[in-house]
């Protein structure tokens, strides 16, 4: 049978054989971080979408979970999905318990629909202002998600480029909302950790204890790439050492967009230690957090 999509002819695969990580995550440890891309023939990727992707499974995610030895999973929906949530709720469906999801929904959803959403472990939306990814859309429809979502005690998680960040700072915080940060905003780390792009990131985040950060990702804004990342570990390790209580950790799977080279998973979570250089951050930006923004419910 001809399947339902082919992949983009750029596009790498998911890791068939990461490591075993050396770092032995602590218990109940969450990957914070991770997407299922379909599979195609049965959850149809979005016709807006600007990239097709191969296949993640749930079934896929969940070996990469135990075999990383991950107790859960928070799912993200990502952007070939475009708002069909189909595959991600699969996935919590299917979880008992172990995934909490975030999902893309517009303003006209109906409240029944996000109650079942949260129903099935829902805890957030995402609004995406990465340009390569989406088109992104006027204050006004992020506003009416937010007025729906807030009811449920949701939060918002934002992925954006600096420059986006200095054009949205005021409309983010006008959100009186959680915010969750993907990728720390993705600085650019060629340019010094103390020069004024990662101040306004740090600054951003000094300015309301509602904002939270993932400090994932060092394989997209690396340069001096695995195993050791050490270009991206000062800017990750100032976030985790300065908001020892609002970070998050994942690993990215299945990696969308990578066009050079895929990351081990096993060796992104070795990569954890340098940047939580002490068991009491470690459990914070594994355990505590993620299990205080997701499962407190
Ligand atoms: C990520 C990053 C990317 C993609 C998406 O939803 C997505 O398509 O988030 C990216 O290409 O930088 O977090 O998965």
């Amino acid at each position: 049978m001809t399947p339902a999509f082919v992949k983009d002819a750029d596009w790498l695969d998911w890791h068939p054989n990461p490591s075993k990580p050396k770092f032995v995550v602590p218990a109940g440890a969450v990957d914070a971080h991770c997407h299922v891309f379909g599979p195609g023939d049965i959850f149809p990727f979005a016709p807006e979408r600007k990239y097709t992707p191969c296949d993640a499974s749930w079934g896929q995610l969940f070996a990469l979970r135990d075999f990383l030895g991950f107790e859960k999973n928070v799912v993200v929906q990502a952007t070939c999905h475009g708002s069909d949530n189909s595959a991600l709720l699969d996935v919590l469906e299917r979880a008992q318990g172990k995934a909490r999801g975030v999902v893309t929904v517009k303003p006209d959803i109906a409240v029944a629909e996000l109650e079942r959403m949260h129903a099935l472990g829902v805890r957030g939306v995402r609004f995406n202002y990465v340009k390569r990814l989406v088109d992104p859309k006027p204050d006004d429809y992020y506003r009416g998600i937010i007025e729906k979502i807030r009811p449920l005690g949701w939060h918002v998680v934002l992925y954006f480029e600096p420059s986006d960040l200095e054009e949205k700072k005021e409309f983010f915080n006008s959100l009186n909302i959680p915010l969750v940060i993907d990728h720390m905003g993705r600085p650019d780390v060629t340019k010094p950790v103390e020069g004024p792009e990662f101040e306004m990131f740090l600054d951003f985040m000094r300015g309301n204890p509602k904002i939270w950060c993932k400090v994932s990702c060092p394989d997209r804004l690396s340069l001096s790439g695995s195993p050791l990342y050490t270009d991206v570990v000062p800017f990750a390790k100032t976030i985790v050492e300065e908001f020892p209580d609002r970070v998050l950790w994942g690993t990215d799977w299945p990696h969308p967009n990578m066009k050079k080279e895929m990351p081990d998973d096993g060796i992104l979570v070795d990569y954890v230690p340098s940047i939580a250089t002490t068991p009491e951050l470690q459990q914070k930006l594994l355990v505590t957090n993620p299990n205080n923004l997701y499962w407190s419910d």
